[in-house]
């Protein structure tokens, strides 16, 4: 089936009422407005269904703060989906609805101990997958990744960030071919001869774009980054998502996004 033909599903997942407790690692506590968090949200969904996503709730979880983060939970493929094993272990018990739901739609694989895989750590450009060596992402995990994708054609790249949380706070795609990077935590070596725009040196964080179908969702807290994005042709819609961000969460983290397969077409 075409491309084009095929639903854009998305994954996403309530924020919690617990998200106050949520895992910090580059960032300390400020307090979080569970009301606007959740107005946010919302407004992110819409922003999908604005670029042709169906979304599809899972069940919230008010004991699991990091719920809404559901990116960390699995690595969705055309042919496979990998169900991580979050190197945070607050965030394990998280995986269980996640796989359920996407059991509807693709095979499943798993990441097991000693692995430890977040999918904010996996950053898929057609055939390769980089995936961010972190303090969420191990070796081991990173190997069983790739035992699970390689029959696939998937070739997975092992990335150095720093000073970070995940691959993709420093790194996503802002286009197919075109990379949004912060040069700081990512060296942009990685990524070849592909194009690469830098994020603007006074938006640290700017560098978490969130493509789906021919735009990106982006936030609105980075007003250079957005112009060097148009600039580059890259069609922009801005959410407010500045109570996630207290969470150390992003666009991309709040969303799994992936195609409809015809089951006898994988
Ligand atoms: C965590 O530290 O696990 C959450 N508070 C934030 C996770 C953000 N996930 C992502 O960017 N993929």
């Amino acid at each position: 089936m075409d491309e084009n033909q095929r639903m854009r599903l998305t994954l996403t997942r309530p924020v919690s009422p617990s998200i106050a407790r949520c895992e910090l690692t580059h960032l300390g506590r400020a307090p979080i407005d569970l009301a606007r968090a959740e107005a946010q949200h919302a407004a992110y969904e819409q922003a999908l269904r604005s670029l042709g996503c169906h979304v599809v709730r899972v069940a919230g979880a008010a004991d699991l703060p990091d719920a809404v983060f559901v990116e960390d939970t699995a690595v969705v493929l055309d042919e496979v989906a990998v169900i991580t094993r979050p190197g945070a272990a607050s965030r394990r018990p998280e995986i269980g609805p996640v796989a359920e739901a996407l059991a509807r739609y693709r095979e499943l694989r798993w990441i097991v101990e000693p692995g430890t895989l977040e999918g904010g750590d996996v950053l898929c450009a057609g055939r390769t997958l980089f995936v961010g060596r972190s303090s969420r992402s191990n070796d081991a995990g990173i190997r069983q990744l790739s035992d699970h994708v390689s029959p696939f054609g998937y070739t997975v790249v092992p990335v150095s960030v720093r000073d970070c949380l995940h691959l993709k706070s420093a790194v996503t795609l802002a286009a197919p071919d075109t990379f949004l990077l912060q040069p700081a935590w990512v060296a942009r070596g990685w990524f070849g001869a592909a194009a690469v725009i830098d994020v603007d040196p006074q938006e640290t964080f700017a560098a978490n774009a969130l493509l789906a179908g021919d735009g990106v969702i982006y936030p609105a807290a980075f007003p250079r980054t957005r112009e060097r994005l148009e600039a580059h042709g890259v069609r922009v819609l801005t959410v407010d998502v500045s109570e996630l961000a207290k969470a150390e969460g992003a666009v991309t983290c709040c969303s799994l996004v992936f195609q409809e397969v015809d089951p006898g077409s994988a």
